[in-house]
């Protein structure tokens, strides 16, 4: 077995360049960081907050923090459910637009410590931190950087309590592996009691580059998500639907005005490395609402997803809201449980590993001896060395003839364009003897590292 796959890679490392040739990069090239975090594939969010229980997506800041009084909150089901869904690890809602922290900060009193659960000596980001690490999983914190509370939002003297607030949260809880900094500001709010409208210039106002700063210095391997603001280390995709262009590029622009096309196609010749993560939610909201308990995304629509983020050179950062029991909703449970045994299913048999990989030019060819029947088709770019396959084609080989696919959950028809660190294109069923892949366009010589065939079963 360990023979075949060593084999199998030989021939993909082979693949496309001449064998004795260490290929040069071709940058922009993603930092160590990067690249772990890219191979995380899947990982959750989990939002709880006030809003779980005044039914609000959006607190407008001045919800009671009596509110928050569960009976059976259990961090430690939560990262059972995220794990048997998957997930590698949980971005957690520390704190949330209303301004109520999850955590017991120094720098306010609108947070857990002054609610009734556990006599205000809880510390939920304590918790879930703690169950994450005894569970294996990675850990990673939201903080809205709009706070409707907060009576000095828009002027100085909030960025220095924003700060501090990050501060406690890198220092205190453990490995962070992902800053959250959303970009989302209605502008209204509470704000001390103000109640009134406070525009700030997202560009400007959180001062980003001494934020960023304080991350690296605290978090050093973090990776952080920015939207509005600075280039993070990854980007937004544009949607929370839960999919990022079928042509994606890891790349962004250094500066300047950023589209909804920049952000959910990448940018071919950007100058800076900043994969999209493809954000949604299990259910329609962020927050959990009763109303929603048949909402919740099916199967496929889940298989759909996953195949439209992992599967175009992406990560899933899939939401699972939590009750206002303090738990997460067995029909979620479920459905992350059925979700990740789907994925296994397709990936189960790579009809590569017993075929017999040849490169010719820019091609090669997959024999499979005899006749098979597949419908997933999957590539991997040694992406440490760049992104650079622009292009490419897939043919099979049915009664003598090569027959095109193409990726029946592509938008554009534009044809199979980025692979990226991993791309799966789906087609229907066929049944060949070969399988050949043409790399038609590229920024140097390809450097595929996998190549996969599989079989999905119908759902
Ligand atoms: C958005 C927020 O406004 C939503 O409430 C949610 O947290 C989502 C992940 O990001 O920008």
């Amino acid at each position: 077995m360990a023979g075949k796959f060593l084999r199998a890679a030989m021939v993909l490392a082979a693949f496309f360049y001449v064998a004795g040739c260490q290929p040069a990069p071709v940058g922009p090239l993603p930092t160590a960081d990067q690249l772990r975090w890219q191979d995380m594939d899947m990982y959750a969010f989990i939002h709880y907050s006030l809003n779980t229980y005044t039914g609000e997506e959006w607190g407008y800041g001045n919800e009671d923090p009596a509110l928050f009084n569960p009976e059976n909150l259990d961090c430690r089901q939560w990262v059972r459910v995220c794990k048997q869904a998957g997930m590698k690890g949980i971005i957690f809602t520390a704190k949330h637009h209303c301004g109520f922290c999850m955590w017991p900060s120094a720098y306010t009193d609108y947070s857990v410590k002054n609610t009734p659960w556990k006599g205000g000596k809880g510390d939920v980001v304590k918790e879930l931190s703690d169950a994450c690490r005894e569970e294996g999983l990675k850990f990673a914190v939201y903080l809205s950087p709009w706070d409707r509370h907060h009576p000095e939002y828009g002027r100085p003297a909030y960025v220095d309590y924003f700060r501090n607030q990050l501060r406690e949260l890198l220092t205190g809880y453990g490995d962070i592996f992902e800053v959250w900094f959303d970009g989302a500001n209605g502008g209204d709010g509470w704000y001390g009691g103000a109640s009134e409208m406070r525009r700030i210039n997202a560009k400007t106002y959180y001062g980003w580059a001494d934020t960023f700063r304080l991350v690296r210095e605290l978090q050093p391997h973090a990776v952080i998500w920015n939207d509005g603001g600075d280039r993070g280390d990854l980007r937004w995709v544009g949607t929370e639907a839960g999919n990022v262009g079928e042509t994606s590029w890891s790349l962004m622009p250094a500066e300047g005005e950023t589209t909804y096309a920049m952000l959910h196609y990448g940018v071919e010749d950007g100058d800076v490395w900043c994969p999209g993560e493809t954000n949604t939610s299990i259910r329609p909201g962020w927050f959990y609402h009763a109303a929603e308990d048949e909402q919740v995304k099916t199967l496929p629509e889940l298989m759909d997803i996953y195949y439209k983020s992992v599967g175009r050179n992406s990560t899933l950062l899939l939401n699972f809201p939590v009750t206002p029991d303090g738990r997460i909703h067995p029909v979620d449970s479920l459905r992350g449980l059925a979700f990740k045994q789907a994925v296994d299913a397709v990936f189960k048999v790579n009809l590569a590993d017993a075929a017999r990989i040849t490169r010719k030019g820019s091609s090669a060819l997959i024999d499979f001896h005899n006749p098979v029947s597949f419908n997933r088709f999957l590539a991997e770019e040694d992406i440490a060395l760049g992104q650079r396959v622009k292009k490419f084609t897939l043919e099979a080989w049915v009664d003598g003839a090569w027959i095109p696919l193409s990726d029946e959950l592509a938008e554009k028809g534009d044809g199979l364009t980025t692979i990226g660190h991993r791309r799966i294109v789906c087609f229907p069923t066929v049944k060949a003897s070969k399988l050949r892949i043409t790399v038609t366009d590229a920024k140097a010589k390809p450097i595929l590292k996998k190549l996969g065939v599989y079989l999905a079963p119908e759902l």
